[in-house]
């Protein structure tokens, strides 16, 4: 059969010469700065707990509990393995390189001067040098950008747009899910526009369960993305996670068991050492099994 292009040149001529083209073009000077060096690798961090809001001009809400510490802490130690990280934060939790300050950094680390300026408490300035310098150098170098969420509604269409926008990158991009998402929501239209009145007697109200949007995620936003949960029911199986992080809420900072579908590891922190983390021995895990998963993908 001869199949032409519309031009009445069989296809198979038009491929030959499109493919004896490309061989004889000289090389292109600039091309890894358009994509063929290799591949970066990004981690979408999610981190922080989402909201319920129970009016659609939101008084009240249900939250979920997450100071965003695993997060935050986790984005620093991704970044200092190589990968930039797009941290999906709720609004108000813990940020990178900001841990070792006081609750509230503005009042506590500055003083005014009697020359009417302000300054770096002495207490604090090594803290404040710190979390300033590598918050900026990351932000600077592209390794870091911040995304924040309140409710459930914002939290989903956000990480949906990242993940599709993250699908070119195929193996090499990273989908950590450190975020307490609701189970439970309230759909929009059914929701009451203005604040609920507590007169008229006992509140009944029904709450829809949240689909599940992690094997949407596996499924059709970015198939080929190494995916870790931290929601261990079925997980691993279900919605095809390739890790999930097992953590119980009163040892969260000093172990986690990562289970894969062939081994668990205990990982713990090292309490021998002053200022170690969980996240430090965590992330060296995760980023060797997303290095052989890359590895196997490239073949
Ligand atoms: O944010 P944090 O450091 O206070 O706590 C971390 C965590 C326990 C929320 C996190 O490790 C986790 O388990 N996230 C998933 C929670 C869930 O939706 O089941």
């Amino acid at each position: 059969m001869d199949i032409t292009n519309g031009l009445g040149v069989p296809q198979e001529t038009l491929d030959a010469e499109i493919k004896s083209f490309f061989e004889s073009a000289p090389p292109l000077k600039n091309s890894d700065d358009i994509g063929n060096g290799e591949a970066r690798r990004v981690v979408c961090v999610t981190s922080g707990g989402t909201t319920v809001p129970l009016e659609q001009r939101c008084v009240r809400f249900i939250d979920n509990f997450s100071s965003g510490h695993r997060g935050a802490t986790s984005t620093e130690y991704f970044i200092k393995a190589g990968y930039a990280v797009i941290f999906l934060y709720r609004r108000g939790s813990y940020q990178p390189y900001c841990r070792s300050l006081p609750e509230d950094p503005l009042l506590e680390c500055f003083e005014y001067t009697d020359e009417s300026s302000i300054r770096v408490r002495e207490s604090h300035s090594e803290a404040v040098k710190k979390a300033i310098s590598e918050h900026h150098a990351a932000v600077a170098e592209g390794f870091l950008l911040k995304l924040p969420f309140t409710t459930i509604f914002e939290y989903l269409q956000m990480l949906q747009m990242v993940a599709t926008s993250l699908r070119s990158l195929g193996a090499h991009a990273m989908f950590y899910l450190a975020a307490a998402v609701s189970d439970f929501y309230v759909p929009w239209k059914s929701m009451a526009e203005h604040k609920i009145q507590s007169a008229s007697g006992p509140l009944d109200m029904r709450l829809v369960q949240v689909p599940k949007m992690l094997s949407v995620l596996r499924k059709d936003w970015a198939p080929m993305a190494f995916c870790i949960s931290f929601k261990a029911d079925m997980a691993l199986k279900k919605y095809k996670m390739h890790m999930v992080v097992a953590n119980e809420l009163l040892t969260r900072k000093d172990e986690v068991v990562v289970v894969t579908s062939n081994e668990k590891i205990l990982v713990h922190r090292d309490k021998t050492e002053v200022g170690d983390v969980v996240e430090n021995p965590l992330i060296r895990v995760i980023v060797e099994r997303h290095s052989a998963y890359v590895e196997k993908s490239d073949i």
